[in-house]
């Protein structure tokens, strides 16, 4: 039986050597390895010889079948589906298959052209951490016990004096604890507040924040920054005004807007027919902030200001739902 077993190994590789396509591979499996195939046949034949006979031939006929079975497996991989009378050849004058390309986020992208005007300012970028100590995010800003912002509605607490930071203002906190003056940087970073979610509100966003302490800064030095920075980032002259307002971490504090860049401060939908958009927050520190990380306050003033990146982004580009940011909807991201 051996030459037998011979004959059909030399056989079946060779047929499956020359097989072109995928069905013409399945013939010969089924000719081969099916349950009434060639290879079957031999192991229902080995029974009927003498006992001595049959390790020899049993070892060939598994030899045979492992074979076959690599074979068919090396071929499969390599073989077209279609039938080989249809095999379609590469086809150049189809047009080419454009690869995905990446892009960066909206937000990062928004960001990083708010850092760079802020670096030609003299600003520096710190980042911190996210999950905050009540003490950064709050204490040391001057936020009094009983501020509304401190309750469990508006700020996510994974215990009593562990948070999701509510504001990067936290980064400021620690860069003076680690640093005397003068002080120059910008904090971006995202922020958590469990806000109930629609078109203008995220349980999570970005902000910008700013801060410079030295001797002898005023508001003037404020207002010149902020205005500088508007300009850059929106290319254009724009129009701004501050109205008072209050921040337990600023005193005086102001509310900062532009001139709608949409309709010209005429009116429109996007800024409520009010001609301006209020673009961010800001002030001059508050001296018991000074305090609680140990700068004197006789000595140093300092401003800082704060902005959301996702208002920021909104207003530039036209967008009217903030959920679009987190979407993840490439039809949306791939626009910028
Ligand atoms: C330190 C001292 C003061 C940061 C400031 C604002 C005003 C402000 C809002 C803008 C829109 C938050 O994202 S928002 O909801 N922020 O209006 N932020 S002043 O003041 C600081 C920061 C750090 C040490």
């Amino acid at each position: 039986m051996l030459p037998k077993i011979e004959n059909v190994r030399a056989e079946a590789l060779e047929a499956l050597q020359a097989a072109t396509d995928a069905d013409e591979l399945e013939r010969l499996r089924v000719r081969y390895l099916g349950r009434k195939g060639v290879v079957a046949e031999i192991m229902a034949e080995m029974r009927g010889l003498p006992p001595e006979e049959k390790p020899a031939v049993g070892r060939a006929a598994n030899e045979l079948k492992q074979a076959i079975t690599d074979l068919l497996k090396k071929k499969k991989s390599g073989v077209s589906a279609a039938p080989a009378g249809r095999k379609v050849a590469f086809d150049f004058s189809l047009p080419g298959r454009r690869p995905e390309r990446g892009r960066l986020h909206p937000i990062t992208r928004t960001i990083d052209s708010i850092k760079d005007i802020f670096i030609r300012l003299g600003f520096s970028v710190a980042v911190g951490p996210e999950v905050e100590t009540n003490y950064h995010n709050f204490e040391a800003l001057n936020i009094p016990l009983d501020h509304p912002s401190r309750d469990a509605f508006d700020t996510f607490y994974l215990r009593d004096d562990v948070l999701l930071r509510s504001q990067t203002s936290t980064v400021q906190i620690r860069v003076m604890e680690h640093q005397p003056p003068p002080v120059r940087v910008i904090a971006p970073g995202k922020v958590f507040r469990p806000d109930t979610v629609d078109a203008s509100h995220m349980f999570l966003f970005h902000q910008i924040e700013g801060l410079m302490v030295d001797e002898g800064v005023t508001l003037a030095d404020l207002k010149y920054v902020l205005y500088e920075f508007a300009r850059t980032f929106y290319d254009r002259d724009v129009k701004m005004r501050f109205r008072p307002h209050f921040f337990p971490f600023t005193e005086p504090s102001v509310e900062v807007d532009i001139g709608c860049f949409i309709c010209e401060a005429k009116g429109c939908s996007v800024c409520s027919q009010k001609g301006w958009l209020e673009i961010l927050g800001a002030g001059m520190v508050d001296p018991s902030v000074f305090e609680a990380v140990g700068y004197d306050p006789e000595r140093y003033t300092g401003f800082a200001f704060g902005m959301g990146v996702e208002r920021i982004a909104m207003l530039k580009h036209g967008i009217d739902d903030i959920r679009l940011f987190l979407e993840n909807d490439l039809r949306f991201l791939a626009q910028f």
